[in-house]
């Protein structure tokens, strides 16, 4: 087991780093966790509230793009550990907005890689540079099969193609210069905390709100979805144990077809209000298809399992209606997320379909 002092995660005001950085405060209560994040529209210092005031957080605003200040962060803090998970995580954003993922996803984690082999020349004891990545760089399949760490990469949207460039340049940062890596590929993750521009929280929102239900295409396409803190906990054991340059799949075992999950948050939310079964049914809407949609993403995470005895805590029902009551009590959360921009973005990509 390695053992890290100061770990530097990126994009931990995010949906994903926020549960992470109160997992590694959690169980590891002599790290020292520095959070650096840009704070983009989806970045939320409320989704840290909790863990603010413990004195072995501490949060710096700024781009995982900007190599001088990274280096400056290195000097301060001599970081042992880098959790790197800053990244334009929306594929449809992706679609209308390419260049932003490509400077993000991609000449950030250059310049964090870069930054990171220079801090660690000649240092001792453990180090580990941590990528944090997805199960869409390997494209899509058909009915059958898994994905493995070794299925080849096929990345179809500029969301998953600049995912698939920064895990490329993280192993070759590992070859050719030696910086000790991990990578992980995580399936579709849900629960607390998550932008309502993904598929969970936006359905929530518009059952409890009455509001048309868009669901792309037939609503035939396949996720695997994984509950958020199960993720978490998965990092940490990479984090700590997983061997020097290796690669692990993270998923759920767990596949839905999109329109029989909007049914469940149908069934789930309308119980919850104390609405008749099946009132918001009528609200389904078939819009127009993602362009270039996935058809079917699923993980075979057997690796994790069988090396690091990683496996997930909870059944999906249990986490789909964990994660229904949080966004139904968080109601102020849902909606100081959706003001502003977020209104001018659901008017741009529903509006007219
Ligand atoms: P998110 O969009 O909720 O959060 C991303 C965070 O990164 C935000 O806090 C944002 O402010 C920050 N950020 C963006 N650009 C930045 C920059 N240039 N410099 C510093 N900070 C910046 O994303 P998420 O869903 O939490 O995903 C986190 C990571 O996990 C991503 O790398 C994503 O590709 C990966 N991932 C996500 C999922 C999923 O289902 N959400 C699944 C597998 C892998
Ligand atoms: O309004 C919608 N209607 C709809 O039918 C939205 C937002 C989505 N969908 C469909 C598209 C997908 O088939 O639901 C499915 C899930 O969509 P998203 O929540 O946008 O997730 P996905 O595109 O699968 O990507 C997610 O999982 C992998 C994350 O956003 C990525 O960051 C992660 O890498």
């Amino acid at each position: 087991m390695r053992n890290f002092k100061n770990t530097l995660v990126t994009g931990g005001a995010g949906f994903i780093g926020s549960h992470v950085i109160r997992r590694l405060l959690n169980q590891h209560p002599d790290m020292n966790v520095v959070n650096l994040d840009a704070l983009t529209y989806a970045g939320n210092l409320e989704n840290l509230r909790d863990v603010e005031a413990n004195p072995h957080y501490s949060f710096v605003k700024g781009d995982i793009c900007d190599a001088a200040l990274i280096k400056q962060l290195f000097e301060k803090y001599r970081f042992d550990a880098v959790v790197h998970l800053a990244a334009e995580s929306h594929v449809d954003r992706s679609i209308e907005n390419p260049m932003a993922f490509l400077e993000t996803n991609i000449m950030g984690t250059a310049i964090l890689l870069h930054a990171t082999k220079n801090a660690w020349i000649g240092s001792e004891g453990d180090r580990c540079f941590y990528h944090i990545s997805t199960d869409e760089v390997y494209g899509s399949l058909g009915d059958e099969g898994l994905f493995t760490e070794d299925t080849p990469y096929d990345p179809r949207s500029p969301y998953s193609s600049s995912k698939a460039s920064s895990d490329h340049l993280v192993r070759a940062w590992h070859h050719t210069y030696g910086l000790p890596i991990v990578i992980s590929n995580c399936s579709n993750n849900y629960g607390a905390f998550q932008f309502p521009e993904k598929l969970i929280p936006l359905m929530i929102r518009n059952i409890r709100d009455q509001r048309p239900l868009p669901v792309y295409g037939k609503g035939v396409n396949v996720r695997d979805w994984l509950w958020v803190e199960d993720h978490a906990s998965a990092i940490d054991v990479i984090l700590h144990g997983g061997a020097d340059g290796r690669t692990y799949n993270i998923g759920g075992l767990n596949e839905w077809r999109n329109i029989d999950l909007v049914h469940a948050l149908i069934r789930l939310v309308d119980a919850k209000l104390g609405r008749p079964e099946g009132t918001s049914m009528e609200l389904i809407t078939y819009v127009t298809d993602r362009a270039g949609h996935d058809m079917r993403y699923a993980i075979d995470a057997s690796r994790i399992e069988a090396e690091l005895g990683w496996k997930p805590s909870i059944t999906f029902e249990e986490g789909l209606a964990e994660t229904v009551r949080w966004y139904l009590a968080n109601g102020e959360w849902l909606d100081s997320v959706t003001s502003g921009n977020y209104t001018q973005y659901y008017e741009t990509m529903y509006g007219n379909r």
